[in-house]
């Protein structure tokens, strides 16, 4: 990792506003509908690796949505290859989760609607499922906001940090992989390290979304700031205290009210172990303007769930493989060679995790959020809802699944390079 003088001496411009993300306006206003449009295309005017947008940006815009409400969104493909959409986190139906598996993809020229209501509040994102690594480098991906009538309404900020690719991935792709990616952060589509002048003493909440394919960020404890919401919506319990890692998928909501000036940064962390020696890498420079506002702490319905106990495991994945081969496993398969669990309706089950290969894996199960209750045996503090739970090396992960949502599910390893390399599966949820 370079450090912020070496930076400077590669002549890198001053730091930029840190960009606020479009919202995509609703079509067609209606109680308890958000009905938006969305175009998936090659950018115009290509910026760094990012060669596709969502309405002629990258990231696309925010979709933002109450619970309860019903999403509705007119995908229309003007790429030059078929696309989908994933609503990574959401409890969608299986028609709509954007897979191509016995669902067909949206050919170039196309026009697909995804509807389905939205059953859980929280920060959640969406990114083509098909040719994925390719095309979610390449800039198809944007957040999919649901709020909570319940909650309190401060600033919501929407933070995309990516790590982009230094090349154009329309191009010709190499053997293995798709391309180097850059090890500098973008959020927004923006080159970090970016600024940004807040109101003084405004308690703000920043949702943030690792839609890199690889990258880990790593967040250090800064004064004041409690991580107030994971991939589900609200944690269980507030967290103080770093770090924060987030894996390739992950999200997380923090609240803060920002007083003095403060930069948020990543400390450096690699799938191949974890943390690593090295400086910081500066994302978010801030420096709060004008006096300081009064203002009350924010109450947040935090429930203190204690979690589920941890129990012998009905299903067992275990994920191997390595770099030198590149290929990946799931119980020793790739996919799509795989064999297909299944699970009835209303099943309850403890699925175990094992990492036996020499790096991370984020887990990621689609159609169902699940409970972590043990990491290596150990349980967490609070209740921890999560669709994606990254593996640290020889880790093993216990989570109990209820099986609600009908459909084969793909559950896969968020590194998309991974995943595409086979380090994916299919649970299968039957029917009535
Ligand atoms: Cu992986």
């Amino acid at each position: 990792m370079r450090s912020l003088a070496a930076l400077c001496l590669l002549g890198v411009a001053a730091a930029q506003p840190l960009p606020t993300l479009p919202e995509a306006p609703d079509e067609a206003p209606e109680a308890g509908v958000v009905h938006v449009a969305l175009e998936a295309a090659a950018l115009p005017d290509p910026t760094h690796g990012y060669v596709y947008g969502f309405n002629g940006a990258s990231p696309g815009p925010t979709l933002r949505a109450r619970r309860g409400d019903t999403l509705v969104v007119e995908l229309t493909n003007r790429l030059d290859t078929p696309t989908t959409l994933h609503w990574h986190g959401l409890h969608v139906p299986f028609a709509m989760d954007g897979v191509p598996w016995m669902v067909d993809p949206v050919a170039p020229g196309e026009t697909f609607v995804y509807q389905f209501p939205l059953e859980q509040a929280g920060t959640y994102w969406y990114h083509p499922h098909f040719d994925t690594a390719r095309q979610v480098d390449g800039g198809l991906f944007g957040a999919v906001i649901v709020e909570d009538p319940a909650d309190p309404t401060p600033p919501d900020q929407v933070w995309i940090a990516d790590l982009p690719l230094e090349h154009d991935p329309s191009a010709a792709r190499p053997e293995h992989g798709h391309g180097r990616l850059s090890d500098a952060w973008w959020i927004n589509g923006a080159p970090t390290p970016l600024t940004w002048a807040p109101p003084a003493g405004v308690v703000q909440r920043i949702r943030l979304i690792n839609a890199s394919s690889t990258g880990y960020l790593a967040l250090p404890a800064l004064p004041g700031v409690r991580r107030i919401g994971g991939d589900q919506g609200l944690l269980a319990a507030p967290e103080a205290h770093g770090p924060w890692v987030l894996g390739p998928g992950d999200r997380a909501d923090f609240e803060w009210r920002p007083v003095d000036p403060a930069v948020w940064a990543s400390d450096p962390y690699s799938l191949n172990g974890g943390p690593r020696w090295g400086d910081p890498w500066p994302l978010v420079e801030v420096t709060p303007q004008g006096e300081i506002a009064p203002q009350p702490m924010i109450q947040w319905a935090f429930d203190e769930a204690a979690p589920s106990p941890d129990g012998p495991a009905d299903l067992l994945y275990v994920l191997s493989g390595s770099d030198r081969s590149g290929h990946w496993y799931i119980n020793g398969e790739r996919f799509p060679e795989v064999t297909i669990h299944e699970l009835a309706l209303g099943d309850q089950v403890v699925i175990e995790v094992r990492n036996l290969s020499p790096t991370h894996h984020p887990f990621h199960l689609h159609g169902h959020a699940f409970e972590v209750v043990s990491v290596d045996g150990v349980p967490p503090p609070h209740r921890r809802l999560e669709d994606t739970v990254d593996l640290g090396i020889g880790q093993t992960l216990r989570v109990r699944l209820n099986a609600t949502n009908p459909g084969d599910w793909m559950a896969h390893c968020h590194i998309l390079p991974h995943a595409e390399e086979g380090m994916m599966t299919v649970l299968r949820v039957l029917g009535e």
